[in-house]
């Protein structure tokens, strides 16, 4: 179902306009509710010539904010569904990714943490280890976004996941457990001072592996858990080797690099993309910081 919401935006540079805007489908908010009755929202947003920076402000503000040591309470364990996330954080996207390529969004509310300013109450009353992601479900909380993102397909309606077939089931346990290693020897480049050689290894492990099936673009052949695991330290990476090293991380990987170009069409991903200049700020800090 597609829904047509009517806008009207005061700030100074945007007027409304006959071009469509394709804004994605959970991403406006008023508070905490969201206004996403299902489907696309299209808006009638035009940026007076040469001030475009306010619209994407608008859109990267319309999504719902994250709670902080000021925050009230939650009422856990009322019966909602809640995936507690934060932006910047790629195992959280794991788990965001699934809930949105499921199609939940009416089913699990998102509820993002600011990780800098926590709120007491998160560790106390919600999740133990005090880290996202975590899915508060039937009165329970469940960690680990790899044990998520199968937990969110196995117990919730929507498009599966999960492979088919034993074989495709079997690639897919290696890939996950080796998403480790893959951050592992790839920070090692970024991180403490490894050469590139390093990273050559997991970027060509990901290369190989997706030459394994040759139906699709993806992983196992087919869209599943394994290529939700594997994109946002990807999106990091590919950003940060560009930036900072001028390394194409998909030069002579022409698989890689045709996945990164079909998981970008994937709205359930591309709507928890995070702000590519930020996440090369943020490794860039670190570093110094290391
Ligand atoms: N193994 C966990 C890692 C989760 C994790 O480390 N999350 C970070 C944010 S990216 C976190 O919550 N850190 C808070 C902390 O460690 O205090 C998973 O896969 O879910």
């Amino acid at each position: 179902m597609s829904v047509g919401v009517g806008v009207s935006v005061s700030y100074p540079s945007i007027s409304l306009s006959s071009r469509n805007l394709s804004v994605p489908s959970s991403s406006l908010y008023v508070g905490r509710k969201v206004l996403r009755p299902s489907s696309d929202i299209y808006l009638n947003l035009r940026c007076r010539k040469s001030r475009t920076k306010p619209l994407l402000a608008v859109i990267g503000s319309s999504r719902v904010p994250e709670l902080d040591s000021s925050s009230e309470p939650l009422q856990v364990f009322d019966g909602t569904t809640r995936l507690y996330i934060s932006y910047g954080c790629p195992f959280a996207q794991r788990a965001w990714i699934a809930r949105n390529y499921k199609g939940l969004q009416d089913k699990i509310e998102l509820v993002p943490i600011d990780l800098k300013n926590r709120p007491a109450w998160y560790k106390e009353k919600v999740y133990k280890a005090n880290k996202v992601p975590a899915l508060e479900h039937n009165n329970r909380v469940i960690g680990e976004s790899l044990d998520l993102i199968k937990y969110i397909d196995a117990n919730f309606d929507g498009p599966s996941l999960t492979p088919d077939g034993v074989e495709k089931q079997a690639f897919a346990d290696e890939l996950l457990s080796y998403t480790a290693t893959f951050s592992k020897v790839v920070r090692s480049t970024l991180f403490s001072g490894a050469d590139i050689a390093a990273a050559d290894v997991g970027f060509d492990y990901m290369e190989q592996a997706l030459s394994k099936f040759k139906e699709g673009p993806f992983f196992l052949g087919q869209f599943s858990f394994v290529d939700v695991a594997y994109v946002p330290f990807i999106e990091r990476f590919q950003l940060i080797f560009k930036d900072v090293m001028n390394v194409d991380i998909t030069s002579g990987r022409p698989n890689l690099a045709l996945w990164i170009q079909e998981m970008n069409k994937i709205e359930a991903y591309t709507e928890t993309r995070h702000d590519p200049q930020e996440l090369v700020e943020k490794y860039k800090k670190l570093v110094q910081a290391k």
